[in-house]
């Protein structure tokens, strides 16, 4: 890791009044919770396409493969422990931090829950595929298959975001607000291909904040990066706010 850039990056975010992180899946990768991208390359889950899988055409076409998937996710979910990363961020009073995440690790980190803003809904709770208001917390480790809602009967699905579903919208806006005033943005682990999620970056720059990138690889933000440091977020994150 290049020191300079390393320090370059505290600097900003220790002068930055209002501070944000964006995070995706690589923020959890080093607490051994797959990646989509690894899961696109027929990682550790399935054969078949998650983009397939997390969608209401996927769960239409076969429900019972769509909650099997994600058992298997939520069981490791259930076995992950938060990593240095996800330490680092909790520990930030004060600091928002806007999720593409739909896994508890930033909470079970100790971030309390108005700080934590999960675009992408959340993996520890099913509600109703028709929507009638029934929801309901679930057990990580021991994950529910496919059953009716007690209330309409309509089939339960997990309360997260499938592509091709909007955002829920009081989060969305949470999270908007955050980034258009944010003085300082802290992207962590995110390929930025997943839309609207990915434009709350480029928001927080035309609002004049600087962007810090920490990720494995070159993505989709680095044209907009004022600093981006190359490598695991475990290692880096918490170097930033020594
Ligand atoms: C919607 C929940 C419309 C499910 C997820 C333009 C505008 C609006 C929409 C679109 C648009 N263009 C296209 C769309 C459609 C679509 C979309 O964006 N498609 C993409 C693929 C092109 N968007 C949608 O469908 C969204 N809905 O727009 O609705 C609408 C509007 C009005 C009314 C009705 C409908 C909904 C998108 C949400 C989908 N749900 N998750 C679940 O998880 O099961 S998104 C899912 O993919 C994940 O949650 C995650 O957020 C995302 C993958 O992104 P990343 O988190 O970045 O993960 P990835 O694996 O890709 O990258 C990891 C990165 O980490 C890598 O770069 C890797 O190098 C790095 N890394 C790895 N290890 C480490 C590391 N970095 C640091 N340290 C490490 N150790
Ligand atoms: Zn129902």
């Amino acid at each position: 890791m290049n020191p300079e850039l390393l320090k370059r990056g505290g600097e900003i975010l220790s002068a930055a009044a209002r501070k944000v992180s964006f995070s995706g899946a690589g923020l959890s990768a080093e607490s051994g919770v797959a990646t989509f991208r690894d899961a696109k390359s027929g990682g550790l889950w399935t054969k078949d396409d998650p983009m397939r899988l997390a969608s209401p055409e996927g769960f239409a076409d076969d429900p019972n493969l769509v909650m099997d998937w994600y058992a298997a996710r939520r069981r490791s979910v259930a076995e992950a422990e938060p990593n240095p990363a996800h330490r680092a961020l909790a520990s930030q009073t004060g600091m928002i931090h806007v999720t593409q995440n739909v896994e508890d690790l930033l909470h079970r980190a100790g971030a309390c829950g108005e700080q934590v803003i999960q675009l992408h809904g959340s993996i520890a709770r099913d509600h109703c595929h028709a929507r009638c208001g029934f929801e309901e917390a679930i057990d990580l480790a021991n994950p529910p298959t496919l059953r009716d809602c007690p209330n309409c009967g309509q089939p339960l699905r997990p309360g997260v975001v499938w592509f091709g579903e909007s955002l829920p919208p009081e989060a969305w806006q949470r999270a908007e607000d955050a980034c258009a005033e944010c003085d300082a943005l802290l992207v962590i682990g995110t390929s930025a291909e997943v839309y609207p999620a990915a434009g709350l970056i480029g928001l927080a720059k035309s609002g004049g904040a600087r962007i810090i990138i920490v990720n494995t690889e070159p993505s989709g933000a680095s044209h907009l990066a004022d600093v981006e440091l190359i490598g695991k977020a475990g290692e880096i994150v918490p170097e930033l706010f020594l």
